[in-house]
């Protein structure tokens, strides 16, 4: 929704405004939405690391390579944000 409104900002000449993921690193699956689907992707991948067997990078949201409550956390912290506008 607040990324509606600095879009909506853009589109009417205003740069002050921006939004701060253009494409959401959330959106773990990249089907334009934060859902339950990314939460079970990185639940999934829960505890691992590079080299475990349920390793998956992308759930690893926020790049300190373990997949842990802190990436669970941040996905749900913008659970339900759409990015599909941003991303064409
Ligand atoms: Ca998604
Ligand atoms: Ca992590």
């Amino acid at each position: 929704m607040l990324c509606q409104i600095f879009m909506f900002a853009l589109s009417v000449g205003s740069s002050a405004f921006a939004c701060p993921h253009p494409k959401l690193v959330e959106d773990v699956n990249e089907d334009g939405v934060v859902d339950m689907l990314d939460v079970a992707i990185v639940a999934k991948a829960f505890a691992s690391y590079p080299g475990h067997p349920r390793w998956n990078s992308r759930a690893d949201v926020d790049g300190n390579n373990i997949v842990d409550i802190a990436d669970v956390a941040q996905v749900l912290k913008v659970f339900g944000t759409t990015s599909k506008h941003l991303m064409n």
